[in-house]
């Protein structure tokens, strides 16, 4: 190796619209069931990472913060998943941004193991397609899989615990798609149980949890008729449907537990008012208190503005579809 390696990638978080939640493989990130997304424009990271012989220790930087040597260790992790494709890697600096609105209270992995993968590829020279990069994204956070790609995207559960047999694939660019999605953040605070906890107490304790796999590839199947047909309604009901149905089997957990708050309740309500006056809008929610609304595009800008007389302008924030990944020059990583 050179004495420098620098590679530059800027890539955005997806939301799932069909949820991902349990590993049949911790070790490796398999998950149980496929999951389908939407990668939106407004939420990104934008990773450097510098390899180099001349350093003494590897470093991790995220918003200009040095951060601790555990954060560092998990990095580490992941970098070493590549050193089978080229051999020990030297020490590494990564500087990250996240460009997620910081009042946002929104999980930032899915764009950061994404990004990281990419930067990583970049540095290294390496040749490897979007899909076969998803595999390495994948073992850093699984929703990281699926922001590989632009648009819908699906991550296929593969098999058995066959690595790269489980991977995302592109399903429509949404680029024709009258879509958007309107977050209400109703608490920025850090969640107090992770989901990769979450989930797994939910897979090992709920009795319900075996009607998860069966849920989702029913519902797994509408969404992708959805997409195909361009039918705007069913995609949203059975999103929202999926969603309630995942935090469902945290409620039968053993001991229950819940993201929910009364907050989330009331902003749910909302986005069932405006059902009720005749909007297209649907309620999803992740591992936080925080509801995302699937609307029309051409409705955003007025349900945002109905939105306004409940909630202040930093709790509202509009996301569209976004791209996939992409390679950044230095000025743009230092034009942040
Ligand atoms: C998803 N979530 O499909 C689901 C829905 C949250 C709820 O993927 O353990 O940070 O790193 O694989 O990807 C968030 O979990 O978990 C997530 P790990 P991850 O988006």
């Amino acid at each position: 190796m050179s004495q420098q390696q620098i590679g530059i990638a800027r890539a955005h978080a997806n939301i799932a619209l069909i949820k991902y939640w349990g590993k049949r493989n911790d070790e490796l990130f398999l998950p149980l069931t496929s999951s389908l997304s939407l990668t939106l424009d407004a939420f990104y990271t934008d990773t450097k990472i510098t390899f180099s012989e001349n350093f003494t220790e590897s470093s991790f930087f995220l918003d200009g913060q040095k951060m601790p040597p555990q954060e560092v260790q998990k990095l580490q992790r992941f970098v070493n998943l590549f050193e089978p494709l080229v051999g020990q890697l030297p020490h590494f600096q990564v500087e990250s941004y996240n460009h997620v609105p910081t009042a946002a209270g929104l999980a930032s992995s899915s764009s950061a193991f994404s990004a990281l993968a990419c930067a990583i590829h970049d540095a290294l020279n390496l040749d490897l397609d979007s899909q076969t990069l998803s595999t390495y994204a994948r073992q850093g956070s699984g929703s990281a899989t699926r922001s590989l790609f632009g648009g819908f995207v699906e991550w296929e559960k593969g098999q058995d615990d066959d690595g790269p047999s489980s991977f995302a694939r592109p399903i429509d660019d949404a680029c024709h798609w009258d879509i958007a999605m309107l977050v209400v953040v109703v608490n920025e605070q850090e969640k107090h149980l992770s989901s990769r906890e979450g989930m797994a107490h939910t897979r090992d304790t709920s009795p319900f949890y075996h009607l998860w796999p069966e849920e989702v590839a029913k519902d797994l199947a509408i969404i992708k008729e959805a997409i195909a047909e361009k039918d705007f309604q069913k995609l949203g009901e059975v999103a929202e449907h999926n969603a309630m149905k995942m935090h469902a089997t945290m409620l039968s957990a053993n001991p229950s537990f819940t993201y929910f708050e009364p907050a989330t309740m009331n902003a749910m309500n909302a986005v069932r008012q405006l059902r009720d006056e005749g909007f297209l809008a649907y309620i999803t929610m992740d591992a936080g208190p925080n509801v995302k609304i699937i609307c029309k595009n051409s409705q955003v800008e007025t349900i945002h503005e109905r939105l306004l007389q409940e909630y202040s302008p930093e709790q509202l924030i509009i996301a569209r579809p976004g791209p996939a990944p992409r390679k950044l020059s230095e000025e743009e990583f230092h034009d942040q």
